[in-house]
């Protein structure tokens, strides 16, 4: 028998239940009718279908058919985010549609359309990428960013000379944290002894912020307000492996401040100067800081507060438009598990792979 399914009950609530049973909780009603019987009794004559989830066409679908239909989509999804990208050139794209998801993936972290260009060019997918499949692509791809990121240990042993380090970048990027950090790892898993140097004579509480880290790590620390300060200061550390120059939060707009962060710290051959970058921070900020801060030649780069964002492309279109290696990453304001010595695999992962920003822990 075809539906619509005829039901007799004395009351509408009977042939409600009635139908509830037989055709499920969804069903829908067509038509209602009272009827009288022969022996002159009235009861109701209720016609119903089953619900429209049970003649949803999908249903009747073999689950091939269904993974070709989302896979379509998905596709589909892709192509609209590499289009809906201003300046992303189609023409190969289109040419080899192989190369969409890796593409669409780049577009959502907001890797630069010339950016794009040059990593797929070193994966060597620009032309001929016809005969390669999506998953050969896609590890081209990955490689070439991998190798396209340098990345350097400022720590890394070297004989027995003492390093000396200073973090610079604009107020709140993370410094002192990541002073802590570095400090913990150093002393935790590379046995160095370290001390820590505070030239952040703007504010009050910034010596004693770092003052409480050095306090947990039983480590000493010093604050320096003139360059010869800063002498005395390394010259009572000089014994240690590693020393930590923790510095003010500079405007990359107050050139007054930067000069004398110059003075204190750019004109002693012996510091090294790393630039704290934002991974959050649109790329325009991003040049303007390296720019201003650019005239104390810094060594490299740390990217900082990789949890607070989804979109992680600055970090290649940066190191492509300024050139320097990445030293750290920071992702969170654990100290000391929030930090990560740069490794190109995983950065490249991060960026293409979908791979989770939890993965940055020290000691991974
Ligand atoms: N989510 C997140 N927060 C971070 C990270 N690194 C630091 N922070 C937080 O950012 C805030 C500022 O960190 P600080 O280390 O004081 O930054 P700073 O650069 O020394 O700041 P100034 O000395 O004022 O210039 C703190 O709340 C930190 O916990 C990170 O990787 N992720
Ligand atoms: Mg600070």
């Amino acid at each position: 028998m075809k539906p619509p399914y005829k039901y007799f009950a004395a009351t509408i609530e009977e042939a409600t239940a009635l139908i509830r049973s037989s055709l499920g909780a969804d069903a829908m009603i067509v038509s209602t009718n009272r009827v009288q019987g022969k022996d002159g009794r009235l009861f109701f004559e209720i016609s119903a279908v089953p619900g429209t989830q049970a003649d949803d066409p999908v249903d009747h679908m073999s689950p091939d058919a269904l993974g070709e239909i989302k896979g379509e989509l998905v596709r589909l999804q892709q192509m609209m985010t590499v289009m809906s990208s201003p300046g992303v050139s189609l023409p190969h794209m289109v040419k080899h549609p192989v190369m969409m998801p890796v593409c669409a993936r780049m577009v959502r972290q907001g890797i630069e359309n010339a950016v794009m260009e040059k990593i797929l060019e070193k994966a060597g997918v620009l032309d001929g990428a016809a005969h390669l499949s999506f998953r050969e692509v896609n590890t081209r791809v990955v490689r070439a960013v991998a190798q396209m990121l340098p990345v350097e240990d400022p720590f890394a042993a070297g004989g027995n000379q003492q390093k000396i380090a200073a973090v610079v970048g604009t107020t709140g990027v993370g410094k002192t944290t990541t002073i802590a950090k570095i400090a913990a790892t150093l002393i935790m898993q590379h046995q160095k002894s370290v001390g820590l140097i505070s030239i952040d004579t703007y504010r009050i509480g910034a010596r004693e912020q770092l003052k409480n880290y050095a306090d947990i790590l039983g480590i000493p620390c010093f604050q320096a307000f003139t360059p010869r300060d800063l002498l005395l200061a390394l010259g009572r550390l000089k014994s240690r492996d590693v020393v930590l120059i923790d510095t003010a939060g500079q405007s990359q707009y107050d050139m007054t401040r930067l000069e004398g962060l110059k003075a204190m710290i750019g004109r002693n051959a012996s510091i090294d100067t790393h630039l704290l970058l934002n991974v959050g921070a649109s790329l325009s900020e991003m040049n303007e800081t390296v720019r201003c801060f650019s005239p104390l030649s810094f060594k490299t780069y740390i990217f900082t507060k990789l949890d607070e964002t989804r979109m992680m492309g600055n970090i290649i279109n940066q190191v492509v438009k300024y050139p320097k290696a990445i030293s750290y990453v920071t992702a969170g304001q654990n100290v000391p598990e929030d930090i990560e010595m740069a490794n190109e695999k995983k950065l490249s992962a991060l960026l293409l792979k979908n791979m989770d920003v939890t993965a940055i822990k020290i000691g991974d």
